[in-house]
């Protein structure tokens, strides 16, 4: 579109001249631009149609990502530039969904974006939580959760008219079914649905973000997980699980019916791709639709939904595999028991085992076990995940099932992790290699041709490039969170869900230990600035602990004027998508330090890359392709292996106080966790708790890898400060990016599981 033409249209849409337009009514008139544009495009009515059935989708703010994909971006950032407008202020008035905790919600959003822009006819389905996961804010060095309300007047969501009646045990709900566009590159729209409840009341919610649990028809929808830490909670859990499915369920039959389905042949007009357990109860619903609405017998629908359902494994974490127990289960929705018990039943006739089971003696059903015997297919999301599956955890049904398992290895889309939060990067990058690589990110390989790598202007480029964007951040930082942070220094950052298995708390111990370094005397060649973002479950205490130990560290230097020009510590508030679209451009090291084995995949360790971080990590999820990809030069590979942490779990030999005596530093920097300096800013209880965990358990072992994180880390900075040859380093993870883009995930997904006509 001519850009005289787009600013008229911009102006149609704000109903006044740009330039007197205040940033909402931008935001307003954009984003109904970005629909209209959008409008038409939607897939392929093709006879198939994948369902992505999620109870997350971090989708981030949706604006600019859309303007990116429908090819107008540059544009309407000029128009409003020349009219002394900016877009990116126009961008604050948007709020973020935060229908996600992390990893497994975003990669969900990655997928819509990828599958939109291959052509592909599918859509999302999940829930449409008011007040989504909760917005973290830091008072007395501790977390605190407030409900992070983001539908407004204005925000993406579309009624539909579709709704649905939901019957539970002691009541029947209603539904509405909300439509949230899904812009796809240059390519086609598709569509999240979001269910939500009629009855929903976010007057229910008072203080913080508790609520009356027991009052489903006002609670179902307000948040995302809530406190699932007791019996209320859990059943919560149930009510919402099913409400989502129950729904997606009717929507997918209605439609396979509406395009002439028998329903003996959903399998050619649906695949259900069930990402993770949440959504496992969709196999004895649709049975039970199958059997009892629409008359096939119990036989020919557990075929049928078989072969229409796939499921997704994202953790081998035992705590986080889904088991409800059958009282739970009846006490929300007894309709769905006989079923269980048949598909259980079938099961134990067929195999002597009781470790495939699905209702164990106690009483449990265990929500994996129904996705693997009753759907077609099972997906690891990185290659040695999807190993560790067959090999250990999952091996009782790799033995029985060799030809269901496959591997998926996680991607993220290149438009939101490049296109728009890196553009210097990526128009550097179009510069040396064209613009092919936006469509078909193998073309990054370009970039580690001699004529780059071996070219100074090349590398002085992507240098300045970097140090340009630490400079934005910090500005960000001061004004945003009123961090201080030095754009000179090395910015070493870890941002993810806060949990033990990832280890935050062996990071704050080396920053321990180079405080006390620092203190006698020996300093570091550049200064060091770490940067942590993270939310804790607010009913995890050990990651609520760690938190408050990191804060009370970033304490502790900021007033000491002997460390700060070497050491900062800073944890920003509230980390989310736009956060990690700020951070992840001006990042130097990656932390991807999880406990080997104990990661499925990460994808944060992909967009570090793509943006020209090193990563320092184990050898753990996607970290082990990364590391295939870039070489032995180009990451910083330490700990202990999986074979090795997963036999110390099966011997139960490990005790951290052994590692403690024998290893002064760590000690010492243990020691520190309740020393004065701490005890004088923080809490007793929360210090002395972390420490004797540590002392005591350390489930995640972070005592044996301790030495060797500490010396890779050492080992990064002295390469740092070499910049030619750091910069090669960056250039060459950049280059081998390309294999991480969602593209490329989604054409395998679609190749080995969906089957969906061609890309359009
Ligand atoms: C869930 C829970 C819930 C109960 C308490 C402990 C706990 C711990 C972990 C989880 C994880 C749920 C699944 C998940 O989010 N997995 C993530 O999926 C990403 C996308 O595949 C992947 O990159 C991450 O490695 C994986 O952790």
């Amino acid at each position: 579109m001519e850009r005289s033409e787009l600013e008229k249209r911009m102006e149609q849409a704000c109903h006044k001249p740009i330039k007197d337009c205040t940033n909402k009514e931008l935001y307003t008139g954009l984003l109904s631009l970005a629909e209209n544009m959008a409008q038409g495009r939607e897939s392929g009515k093709g006879k198939k149609k994948l369902y992505y059935i999620s109870a997350e989708f971090l989708i981030g703010k949706l604006l600019s990502n859309n303007l990116i994909n429908l090819g107008i971006y540059q544009d309407v950032k000029e128009i409003l530039k020349d009219n002394g407008k900016s877009l990116s202020e126009v961008e604050e008035v948007e709020p973020e969904p935060s229908l996600g905790n992390g990893g497994l919600g975003r990669l969900a959003a990655c997928f819509l974006d990828s599958i939109a822009t291959l052509g592909l006819n599918g859509d999302g389905i999940g829930l449409n939580y008011h007040f989504g996961l909760f917005r973290q804010c830091f008072k007395d060095l501790k977390q605190d959760e407030q409900p992070d309300p983001w539908i407004t007047d204005h925000s993406w969501l579309r009624e539909t008219g579709v709704s649905y009646e939901v019957s539970f045990k002691r009541f029947t709900l209603q539904s509405v079914m909300y439509d949230i566009q899904v812009t796809g590159y240059g390519n086609r729209t598709n569509k999240l649905h979001l269910f939500d409840v009629k009855t929903v009341d976010e007057s229910l919610v008072q203080d913080g973000i508790s609520f009356d649990k027991t009052d489903i028809p006002k609670n179902l929808t307000l948040f995302l997980y809530p406190d699932d830490s007791d019996r209320e909670g859990q059943i919560l859990r149930i009510y919402q699980q099913y409400f989502m499915v129950s729904n997606g369920a009717r929507l997918i039959l209605d439609e396979a019916l509406e395009k002439g389905s028998t329903l003996y042949d959903l399998p050619e007009y649906a695949v259900i791709q069930i990402n993770d357990t949440h959504p496992t109860m969709i196999i004895p619903e649709l049975i039970r639709l199958l059997t009892q609405e629409h008359g096939m017998d119990m036989e020919d629908a557990i075929d049928v939904v078989s072969r229409t359902c796939a499921y997704t494994n994202h953790t081998i974490l035992a705590e986080a595999l889904e088991k409800w127990p059958v009282d739970y289960l009846k006490e929300a929705v007894p309709q769905l028991i006989p079923i269980i018990e048949v598909l259980d039943d079938k099961v134990r006739r067929k195999f002597d085992d009781e470790g495939v089971a699905i209702i164990d003696r106690d009483d449990r059903v265990h929500m994996a076990h129904i996705d693997i015997h009753y759907g077609f297919s099972i997906n690891g999301v990185a290659a040695l995940h999807t190993e560790i599956l067959k090999e250990t955890e999952l091996n009782r049904f790799y033995r029985l099932y060799p030809e269901k398992f496959n591997n998926k290895t996680n991607g993220i889309t290149f438009r939101r992790w490049l296109l728009y939060s890196n553009p210097k990067l990526a128009d550097f990058i179009t510069s040396l290699i064209g613009e092919g690589y936006k469509k078909d990110a193998g073309e990054l390989e370009k970039l580690g041709q001699p004529q780059f790598l071996e070219n100074p202007e090349v590398l002085k480029r992507l240098l300045e490039i970097k140090d340009e964007n630490k400079r934005d951040l910090a500005v960000y930082l001061k004004e945003a969170e009123g961090l201080s942070v030095d754009p000179d220094s090395i910015f070493d950052i870890q941002i993810k869900r806060l949990h033990e298995y990832k280890r935050q708390q062996m990071n704050v111990l080396y920053l321990i230990r180079k405080y006390l370094e620092i203190k006698e005397g020996k300093k570091p060649e550049t200064p060091i600035t770490a940067i942590f973002g993270a939310k804790a479950a607010p009913a995890y205490i050990i990651a609520k602990d760690i938190i408050h130990a990191i804060l009370c560290l970033a304490e502790i230097i900021k007033n000491d004027p002997e460390v700060r020009p070497h050491l900062n510590v800073v944890m920003a508030e509230n980390y989310n998508v736009s956060l990690a679209e700020k951070l992840i451009p001006a990042c130097d090291i990656s932390e991807q330090i999880s406990l080997a084995s104990k990661e499925a995949s990460g994808t944060g360790n992909m967009k570090f890359m793509l943006n020209g971080a090193i990563t320092l990590g184990t050898e753990d999820g996607a970290n082990v392709e990364i590391h295939q990809l870039v070489g032995d030069d180009n990451i910083y590979i330490f700990g202990d292996s999986s074979e090795t942490v997963i036999k110390r779990y099966q011997e139960g030999s490990y005790r951290p106080a052994e590692y403690y005596e024998k290893d002064p530093e760590l000690k010492r920097a243990v020691d520190f966790l309740v020393g004065d300096a701490m005890m004088a800013v923080g809490s007793k209880e929360n210090l002395e708790r972390l420490y004797h965990e540590l002392l005591n358990k350390d489930w995640f072992m972070t005592f044996p890898d301790f030495e060797a994180y500490c010396r890779a880390r050492e080992r990064a900075y002295k390469d740092y400060e070499k910049r030619e040859e750091w910069a090669k380093k960056m250039l060459i993870n950049i280059s081998k990016a390309g294999y991480f883009s969602s593209d490329r995930t989604i054409r395998e997904y679609n190749r080995d599981i969906w089957k969906l006509d061609g890309e359009q």
